[in-house]
């Protein structure tokens, strides 16, 4: 099922980077963004994740972000997570750069993981900045409110919003000396995320691309393998690292 080429290519590999997406939570019970399963009352996550959307309406997109921590919180990491992990032990330099929010990775036991869009169990004061945790905030109905009156929004990146320098510099550096970069569980639609593949790409790694269907990246990647991450990862490592 895996090509002579990444095999290869694994086994001399001392630079792998893998960017996930939406898709390797799926198997855990988290909602993807786009498709069926994606939406959450008839609205699209482009309608949600954005300031403006909740500088007009907070309580709604508040009420999002609660049934998203709510089904985070109570969820594992699924096999694919823990495929990563134990890939992490057998290269010198392996980076995780991940667009979920999520925490699965690291509670996978993933050490180096870089996340571009933030964390969900993050949360702030708009107006002053102070962070409050889930426990003081999440009892709330309606969007919760500091004691400076400024709306509490959840720590991640929204559309129109700068990604976290410090993790978007580490995941361009960890792309470009990538020998082998995998692409996984993502629709590869939202930049700057989507252009890593194409930083490693020009940089002479080899592509690996594992979604359950064909994406923007599948004619530019090595080798695409189309089904389940929590399958595939698992036996890729069943096969090659034990
Ligand atoms: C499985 C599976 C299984 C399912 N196994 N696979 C025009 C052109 C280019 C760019 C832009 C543009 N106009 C605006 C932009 C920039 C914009 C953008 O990219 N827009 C495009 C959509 C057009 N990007 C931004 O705004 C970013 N910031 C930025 O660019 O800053 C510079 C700037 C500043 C000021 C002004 C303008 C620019 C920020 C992007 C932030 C994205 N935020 C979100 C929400 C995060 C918080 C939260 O979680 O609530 O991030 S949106 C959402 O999409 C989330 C995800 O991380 C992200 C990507 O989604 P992902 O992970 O790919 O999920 P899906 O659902 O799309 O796909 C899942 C895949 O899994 C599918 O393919 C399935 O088939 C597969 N799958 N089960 C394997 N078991
Ligand atoms: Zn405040």
């Amino acid at each position: 099922m895996f090509l002579q080429k990444l095999i290869s290519r694994l086994r001399t590999a001392q630079h792998v980077a893998v960017l996930t997406g939406a898709g390797i939570s799926a198997e855990s019970g988290v909602p993807t963004f786009r498709g069926t399963d994606g939406l959450w009352k008839k609205f699209r996550p482009e309608e949600l994740t954005n300031f403006d959307a909740f500088i007009k309406n907070p309580d709604l997109v508040w009420e999002w972000y609660k049934y998203r921590k709510q089904i985070i919180s109570n969820i594992k990491p699924n096999p694919g997570h823990y495929a990563l992990a134990e890939m992490e032990k057998h290269h010198e330099h392996f980076a995780i750069i991940t667009q979920n929010v999520d925490n699965l990775h690291r509670r996978a036991g993933s050490k180096n993981v870089y996340e571009l869009h933030g964390n969900i169990e993050r949360n702030y004061c708009i107006d002053c900045r102070k962070e409050f945790s889930d426990v003081e905030i999440l009892s709330s109905e309606k969007a919760p409110r500091c004691k400076c009156s400024g709306l509490i929004r959840p720590g991640v990146v929204w559309f129109g919003e700068m990604l976290p320098e410090d993790q978007w510099n580490a995941s361009v550096a960890a792309a470009e000396q990538a020998e082998v970069f995998f692409s996984l569980g993502t629709s590869a639609v939202v930049y700057p995320a989507a252009s890593l593949p194409m930083v490693a790409k020009h940089a002479g790694a080899y592509i690996v691309e594992i979604n359950l269907e064909r994406t923007d990246l599948s004619s530019t990647a090595d080798e695409v393998l189309l089904g389940k991450s929590g399958e595939i990862l698992p036996r890729l490592v069943e096969t090659y690292y034990k």
